[in-house]
This record gives C-alpha cells, structure tokens and sequence, in this order.
C-alpha cells in the first residue's frame, strides 16, 4: 500500500521514509506539488503526508487537490507553525490529521497511531464467499476485480434475484452483494426481504447493497428491508474494500460467538466422566422423539439400567475402579445402541436409554442383549459387573410423556432388584390411549 510523502526538508523526508517502511507501506517521495500531481495521477494512495509549507506555498490549498485525484486518501498535514488558526483550517480543506513537528517521537507516536500496521485487505478476507448479484457485466466486471484481486475473495455471480435466492437455499455464503435495479422482474430489494426469511442460517447473512440513488427514502427502504449496509454507486474502490472488511470480520467474529456458544451446550448437555448426556441434555433431546412417536403414531421404548451392588465396588477396590467401570458401562451403552437412541447417565450408577420406533418386543430384546454385554464388559480391573434393568413401552394410540415413563421403568427397575438383580423386568405404561398423559401429585 503507498503512501505519497511531499516533503522538501532532505532530512525529514528519509526519517518519515524510513517510518512510512517500517509500518509496512511503500513511500512515494516528492519534493514540489507539482511533483505530487504527476504522481497522484499515476497511483492510487492510502495516505498523503505534506509538509504545510512548500516553496513558499501554503499546502492548505492543495488538499483539496489530493481529494480529486485520490479519493480515498487520508491527508496528513506536518507543520512547525502552531498558530490556533492552522488546525481548523486544515481540517476545512479536508485534511485528517494535524501533526506538529515539536520532536521526531512525536511524530513517531502520532504515525503509528494513524497509521497502524499495513492493513492487509486479504488476510482476513482470502477464500471467503461471496454472493454477488449484479445484471449489468461491465460493472459486475469491475467490482468482481476488486473483490477477487485485491480482496482475494471466492465470487459467485448471477444477474437476477431469483438464481440469487434459489442458490441461497442451499449453498454457503459469507457475505452477500447486492444492485437494486437486477435482470428479471425481482429487484435487490425483493432479494433481501426473501433472504430475511429463508429457514436456513444464510437469512441472517450480513447483505451489502449497491444503490444507484442515494436519497433517504431508498436508505430507509433498504434498511427496513433488512440490508446490513450499503454503499452508492459510482463505487469508490476504497470504501468498497473497508465496508466489506467490516461486514466480513463482523460475520467472523458472530461465527465464533455461535460456535462457542454451541460448544458451552454441548458440554452442558454431557456428563463429564461418561461423555452420556445428563439429564438436562436426555430430557432435551427426548422431547424431539416424544413429540416425534406421537405425531407420526409410532412405539417407544425407556429403559433404566442400574449397576448392581457398585456400592461394594467402590468399596472393594476403589473409587477410581469404580469411575473406570462408568466409563466403560457409557461406552458400551453408546457403542451398543443405535443412533437414533438417547443415552444418558440418569445420576450415579444409572443410565436412562429411550429407544425411538422401538415397541416392547423390540426393546426387551435390545435391553436383555445390552444386559450381557454389560455382564461380560471388560470393568478394566479382574472382577466383572451385572446391570438390572427396567423397561417400559408405549405403543399407539398410547400418547407418551417422559416422566410417566420414566416412573414406571423405574418401579420396574425395582423390580428387577427385588428378583435378584442381573435381570430385565418389563411394565406396561399407565398411559391411557390418546389422552391426556397421568401425572404423579
Ligand atoms: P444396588 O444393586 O441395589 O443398586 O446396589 P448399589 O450399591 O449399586 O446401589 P447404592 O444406591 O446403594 O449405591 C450406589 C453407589 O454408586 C454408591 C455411590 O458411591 C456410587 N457412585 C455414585 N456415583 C459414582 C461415581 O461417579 N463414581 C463412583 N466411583 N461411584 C459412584
Ligand atoms: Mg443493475
Ligand atoms: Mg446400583
Ligand atoms: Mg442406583
């Protein structure tokens, strides 16, 4: 990126040369205006340093010059004169900053803070996706060489709103770009209300639109419809790059957020030493199944599966023994059991397993396997382990609720204790046909 440094004074020229490249930017020395208009003709610069006073001439007047060649640029001023009047004056005809050649460190503090490292516009920007709509080819042309080149960005492009929305349905995107006016009878603005409302994660895609009028009830109407930013045309090649460096690295930072936040569930849903769910994760989880089995009629199964006598495990060797036999009982369970079925430590030496389009048969069956799997389980250690087990099961038109179930494999859990422990009790669920579930109290 370059910088143009007017500057006549030999010293300060190579010092701010030699600060200009160690802030990673490539300096542009001039000695005279004129020198400077040859050069902003040629290049393009992110930043014009001048010193006010150059063969006698006030620099003031030439800012607004810099601005006509260079858009985009940010002027800073050096001067020694610390006249009241400078600044304001300065700052009218359009420069940025005012710096005062008091000390050489000064200079340094106040460069450094302006200009910062060399922003880099690819480095966060590189193989990122964007969708960008635009009908007419010579100014997607234009664009897209910005985007791609300098911004190192994955462009797909399509000229109408509609190729725009049916892409939206299943591709992913980080930012979307779009015109008002596009082929077809949809405009940009129809683009963006359809987005809002797609039911997938593009709806909440930051949109950057490109508006040919620039008057405040177009702005208006395009932020109601729901666009993040726009920017009018004629496009400024700067502005473009910072407002899409903007939308992006806000899309970023709300991806890590989301995903974060994704994580923080996932382990408040999982029991720490099993990796099963806890409770809170089963009973989430089992509500999509429960209102699943009832809406479409279909059985399901609940089994509690208890260790039996652990107690004098922990007793007889330890209570790092008796961890090492959870886990392993966790893996099992989760290994064994489909995938559709929810496994998960109910507390203790217990686990909770719902069985989805599973009936009583079925889950009798899949339980009484899972029983001697558990009684041939490597515990990790020279003794062996047995479960009991109770199961219930409902079948339609039974409506199921999980805490009648719950109950109930639990009364035949106890059961199974009573029997003698290493054994499968079934009990039917009191839940009457369609009807509202029974709850306990
Ligand atoms: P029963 O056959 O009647 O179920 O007998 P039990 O000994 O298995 O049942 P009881 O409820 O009397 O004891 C359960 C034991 O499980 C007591 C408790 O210390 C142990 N326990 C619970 N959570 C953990 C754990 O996270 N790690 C270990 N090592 N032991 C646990
Ligand atoms: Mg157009
Ligand atoms: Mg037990
Ligand atoms: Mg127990």
């Amino acid at each position: 990126m370059k910088v143009l440094l007017i500057e006549n004074s030999r010293l300060y020229q190579l010092f701010l040369s030699d600060l200009f490249r160690r802030l990673g930017y490539q300096p542009v020395s001039v000695t005279s205006h004129k020198e400077a208009l040859t050069a902003l003709e040629k290049y393009s610069f992110r930043f014009v340093c001048m010193n006010l006073l150059l063969d006698g001439k006030d620099a003031i007047d030439f800012i607004p010059e810099v601005h006509r060649h260079n858009p985009g640029a940010t002027v800073i001023l050096l001067t020694s004169d610390r006249a009241s009047g400078i600044r304001m004056q300065a700052v009218k005809a359009g420069a940025t900053e005012v710096i005062y050649k008091s000390s050489m460190s000064n200079i340094i503090r106040r460069l450094r803070i302006l200009l910062g490292g060399a922003p880099k516009d690819h480095v966060l920007t590189k193989n990122r996706r964007v969708l960008y709509v635009e009908d007419s080819p010579t100014q997607a042309a234009v664009i897209s060489a910005i985007l791609e080149q300098d911004m190192r960005l994955d462009i797909e492009h399509c000229g109408s709103a509609e190729t725009a929305i049916r892409w939206l349905g299943d591709r992913k995107y980080d930012l979307v770009i779009t015109d008002v006016v596009l082929q077809g009878e949809a405009s940009g603005l129809w683009l963006l209300r359809r987005l809002r409302r797609l039911d997938n994660e593009n709806a909440q895609l930051p949109v950057l639109t490109l508006t040919g009028h620039d008057d405040p009830a177009r702005r208006l109407e395009l932020l109601r419809a729901g666009t993040t930013d726009y920017v009018t045309k004629p496009v400024l090649k700067e502005e473009l790059i910072i407002r899409v460096n903007n939308l992006i690295s806000n899309k970023l930072l709300m991806d890590k957020v989301l995903e974060q936040q994704a994580q923080m569930q996932h382990l408040a849903m999982r029991d720490e030493l099993t990796g099963c769910y806890n409770r809170r994760g089963f009973r989430e989880l089992s509500e999509k199944y429960i209102s699943q089995a009832s809406r479409q009629k279909r059985p399901l199964s609940l089994a509690l599966i208890d260790l039996d006598h652990f107690k004098q495990i922990n007793d007889r060797y330890g209570h790092d023994a008796g961890d090492e036999v959870l886990r392993a009982l966790g893996k099992l369970l989760r290994r064994k059991s489909r995938k559709s079925d929810v496994v998960a430590r109910w507390g203790g030496e217990e686990f909770v397993l719902l069985l989805p389009d599973t009936d009583r048969d079925q889950g009798l069956c899949a339980v009484r396997k899972l029983g001697a799997l558990v009684a041939a389980m490597d515990t990790g250690s020279n003794f062996s382990v047995t479960a009991s087990i109770g199961i219930t099961a409902i079948s339609p038109p039974q409506k199921p609720d999980l805490d009648t179930m719950i109950t109930c494999a639990d009364k035949a859990l106890y059961r199974a204790k009573d029997a003698g422990r290493n054994c499968v009790v079934y009990r039917d669920c009191p839940l009457p046909a369609g009807n509202l579930p029974v709850r306990k109290g």
